[in-house]
């Protein structure tokens, strides 16, 4: 996907500022922080939304789930932390390349905005 913004990002065609990487996703700082520590995981294969995963990506997003404890030790997370992913429009996605916001350092508050 040429004009995917987060595949030039894990192209290395778009400069971030990155926190984990292997071959298989990338973390990042995200552009708008919301939180004191607020940073993006994504695949590197590009996967619209949570809505256009299918069983060939299950592996894959297991792998996700499995590096979020070792990214939030990284980043100092050792109070907890929210994992979000914003789905369609009602979910409030904007880039349309799956992605998990993972977020810290403060106090988070219930129901979501
Ligand atoms: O969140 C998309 C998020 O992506 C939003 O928090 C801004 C962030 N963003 C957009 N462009 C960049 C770049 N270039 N670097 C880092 N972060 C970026 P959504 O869940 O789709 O609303």
């Amino acid at each position: 996907m040429n004009d995917c913004i987060f595949c030039r990002i894990s192209k290395g065609e778009i400069p971030s500022n990155k926190v984990y990487e292997d071959d298989k996703i990338l973390c990042f700082h995200d552009l708008d922080p919301q939180a004191p520590v607020h940073v993006l995981i994504i695949p590197k294969k590009h996967i619209a939304s949570l809505d256009d995963v299918g069983e060939e990506d299950k592996e894959l997003l297991g792998h996700i789930m499995t590096k979020v404890k070792d990214i939030a030790k990284t980043l100092g997370l050792e109070n907890g932390y929210r994992l979000v992913n914003n789905c369609g429009e009602d979910g409030f996605q904007t880039v349309k390349h799956i992605h998990f916001h993972l977020l810290g350092k403060r106090k988070m508050t219930w129901p979501p905005g």
